[in-house]
C-alpha cells in the first residue's frame, strides 16, 4: 500500500534568491524544486499518494511549540516585508533600490535576551532564514501538513508522510534559523501527545536544536538525533552528547564528517534501542537525505540503496510513524532517495 502523502503547492511562494554563506552570496539550496523532485520520485515508484488537506491547523497548538510573541512577529513581517525592507534601507539612503519580490534577511544576532527593543525582535538567529510575503503562508501551510499527517495517526494510520518545504527543525521556541521557521515535527509531537507518550528521531544531517529546545522540558516525549559533530558542522552551539534533556529525554548521536553507512547504521540502531525502551505511542521521524553522500552542504556517506535500510529499520520498530520532511539538497538526487527510503518503510 502507498504511503498517504501530505502535499502542498503554497511552498512555492517561499523562493528566497539567496543565501548569504560564509560571507557570500549563493543560490538558496532549500528551493522549491525540492519538493517537485520528492513528490516526483514517489509518484514515478506509486509509492504513494497525495492529498492537499484545507488549512485548519488550530493557533494554539501552534502556541503548544512556539512562543506567542514570535508567531505574531514573523507573521507581521511576511505581511509587511516591502515596507521593512524599504526603510532599513532607507537608513542608508537606498530605499529606492527595493524593488519586485522583496525578502528580509536578518544581520544583526545580539546576545539573546539583552537586545530587543520595541522596535524590533531578533527573533532569527542566523542569515540563511530570509522572510518573504509568500514566507508566513508557506510555512504555516508546511505546519498543516505535519497536523494532517498527526491526524491520520490519529485516526488508525500506521504510517504517513507530510512533504514539509519549509523545514522546521532548526525552528525553536522563540527562534528562527537554518531555513526553519515553524517547528513541524514539533508541532506533530503535539499533536500526538494527547494519545500518550512520542519519540522523535532525527536524522537530518544537521542537528534539531530548534527540535531539542522545544522539546527540551517535556517528560513523555524523547528527542533523538543522529547529526554531524557540531564540533565541525551546524548549528555548531548545540547538539553535544552530553545535552540530556530536563528529564533525561534527550539523545544526541553526533557522528564525524565522511561517517559512512555502517556506521551510520549501527548509531541508527542505538537510537532506535532507546526509543523502543521509552515505550512512545507513535513516533515523528525528522527526515533529512542530506546525509547523502553527493549533497552539497554536509560530509556523510551514504549511498541511495541505504536509506531502503534505514526505512526498514525504523518501521521495524513497529511504532505508528509520522515522517515529516526536513533537509537534503542534492537537488536531482532528492526523487531517488525518497524512492528507496519509503520502499524500505512499506517493505
Ligand atoms: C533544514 C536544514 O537542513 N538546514 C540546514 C541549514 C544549514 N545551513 C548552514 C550550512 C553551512 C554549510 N557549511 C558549508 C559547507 C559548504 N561546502
Ligand atoms: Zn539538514
Amino acid at each position: 500500500m502507498p504511503i498517504r502523502t501530505f502535499y502542498s503547492p503554497n511552498h512555492a511562494a517561499h523562493n528566497p534568491p539567496f543565501e548569504f554563506l560564509h560571507g557570500r552570496n549563493v543560490p538558496f539550496f532549500e528551493m522549491p524544486r525540492r519538493v517537485d523532485m520528492l513528490r516526483a520520485g514517489l509518484d514515478s515508484a506509486a509509492l504513494a499518494t497525495f492529498e492537499s488537506p484545507p488549512l485548519t491547523i488550530p493557533r494554539d497548538l501552534l502556541a503548544q511549540a512556539h512562543d506567542p510573541a514570535m508567531l505574531a512577529y514573523f507573521e507581521q513581517l511576511s505581511a509587511d516585508v516591502f515596507d521593512k525592507v524599504r526603510t532599513d534601507f532607507s537608513i542608508y539612503h537606498m530605499a529606492d533600490t527595493v524593488s519586485g519580490d522583496v525578502y528580509y534577511y536578518e544581520s544583526v544576532f545580539p546576545k539573546r535576551g539583552r537586545a530587543d527593543t520595541p522596535g524590533r525582535k531578533f527573533y532569527i538567529y542566523d542569515s540563511t532564514s530570509p522572510v518573504g510575503a509568500g514566507t508566513w503562508d508557506a510555512a504555516l501551510h508546511s505546519a498543516n501538513l505535519a497536523y494532517h499527517g498527526a491526524q491520520a495517526l490519529l485516526n488508525g494510520e500506521r504510517a504517513a508522510y507530510a512533504l514539509c518545504r519549509p523545514p522546521g527543525h532548526h525552528a525553536g521556541r522563540d527562534f528562527m534559523g537554518g531555513y526553519c521557521y515553524l517547528n513541524n515535527a514539533a508541532i506533530a509531537a503535539y499533536a500526538l501527545l494527547p494519545r500518550g507518550a512520542v519519540a522523535v528521531l532525527d536524522i537530518d544531517y544537521h542537528h534539531g536544536n530548534g527540535t531539542q529546545d522545544i522539546l527540551w522540558d517535556e517528560p513523555n516525549v524523547l528527542f533523538t538525533s543522529l547529526h554531524a559533530d557540531p564540533n565541525v558542522d551546524y548549528p555548531y552551539y548545540c547538539g553535544y552528547a552530553d545535552e540530556r534533556g530536563a528529564h533525561n529525554n534527550t539523545l544526541n548521536v553526533p557522528l564525524p564528517h565522511g561517517t559512512n553507512s555502517a556506521a551510520y547504521l549501527t548509531a541508527l540502531e542505538a537510537a532506535l534501542a532507546r526509543i523502543r525502551a521509552f515505550e512512545p505511542t507513535a513516533l515523528v521521524v525528522s527526515l533529512g537525505f542530506d546525509t547523502f553522500k553527493d549533497d552539497p552542504i554536509a560530509s556523510f556517506k551514504l549511498d541511495v540503496a541505504d536509506y531502503t535500510r534505514i526505512g526498514r529499520a525504523i518501521t521495524q520498530v513497529g511504532l505508528p510513524t509520522l515522517y515529516v520532511q526536513e533537509g537534503g539538497y542534492a537537488v536531482e538526487r532528492l526523487g531517488d532517495m525518497a524512492a528507496a527510503f519509503f520502499s524500505g518503510v512499506l517493505g
